[in-house]
């Protein structure tokens, strides 16, 4: 399953790589992979990508560094799926997942068992061979959130001590991290308050984050656990956040320099 673009863009358009992205998310809402507020999703993410240049700044990349190390230490590390990080980057959750020996999870905001049937179809299609959250699954439950919201898979979530939640809502994100689990999260804007829960917030466009995450997690292997429990203490999430919103602002003034 791929979501083939059917309108013409010319390659020669000055916004060709945006559109693209775009048509690629309408095509998965037509497939039923993305609910229609993840259309409205993306539309923000757009803007606060327009505002830090549409591109990996030097802050994202010091975030993805750690965020790597954090994954590579984890004991047991899960990757949280929803719609938009299944229309969007399905080969490389996959081969981040296959990579770092992490359970990939579906968690919907916008649960019905229709998507979820058809995103576990596009992770298979990725190349996944375990695919957690389904509905053929007996649930557990995470302490502090009420409906499907608190859904967890037992083999996943529930057990995980590192999550990567790309796109996540800030209740689930403050539930994990009060279950004590650390979260590592990939949001363009850096005023959500999944950006300021999560241990770790890559602000970065999902499309971008995951291939440089993919090229970390290769990096790190040739470190020792010292080194890498190393990097993550000297890994500040607050200023790294602060940053972010510097570079936005500067944007904002005319004055940007990334
Ligand atoms: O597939 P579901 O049912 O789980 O629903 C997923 C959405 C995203 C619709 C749901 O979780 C939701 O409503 O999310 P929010 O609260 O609108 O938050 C989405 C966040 O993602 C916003 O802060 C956007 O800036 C950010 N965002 C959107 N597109 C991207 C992005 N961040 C990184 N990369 C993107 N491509």
């Amino acid at each position: 399953m791929s979501f083939k673009n059917s309108i013409m863009i010319s390659p020669d358009h000055p916004r060709y790589e945006s559109l693209m992205l775009r048509a690629r998310m309408v095509e998965a809402y037509k497939a039923g992979i993305l609910a229609d507020s993840g259309l409205i999703a993306h539309g923000r993410g757009e803007a606060f990508d327009y505002l830090i240049g549409e591109k990996t700044t030097e802050t994202a990349r010091k975030a993805t560094h750690a965020g790597a190390a954090a994954l590579s230490l984890a004991e047991y590390p899960v990757i949280s799926v929803n719609g938009n990080t299944a229309a969007l980057v399905p080969h490389e959750i996959v081969a981040l997942a296959d990579k770092l020996n992490a359970k990939l999870e579906i968690n919907l905001f916008y649960r019905t068992p229709t998507r979820v049937n058809l995103i576990e179809k596009a992770l298979r299609y990725a190349g996944a061979k375990e695919v957690l959250g389904t509905e053929r699954e007996e649930p557990a439950y995470i302490n502090g959130l009420k409906g499907p919201r608190s859904r967890a898979s037992k083999e996943g979530i529930y057990q995980a001590d590192v999550v990567l939640v790309p796109l996540e809502d800030g209740d689930r994100a403050e539930a994990l991290m009060a279950g004590g689990k650390k979260v590592v999260t990939i949001d363009l804007n850096p005023l959500s308050r999944t950006a300021k829960t999560a241990s770790i917030t890559i602000i970065d466009n999902l499309v971008r984050a995951l291939p440089n995450l993919l090229s970390e997690v290769e990096k790190l292997k040739k470190m020792d656990r010292n080194q890498l429990q190393k990097m993550l203490k000297d890994f500040d999430n607050e200023k790294n956040l602060q940053n972010s919103l510097e570079i936005v602002a500067r944007a904002y003034t005319g004055e940007m320099e990334l």
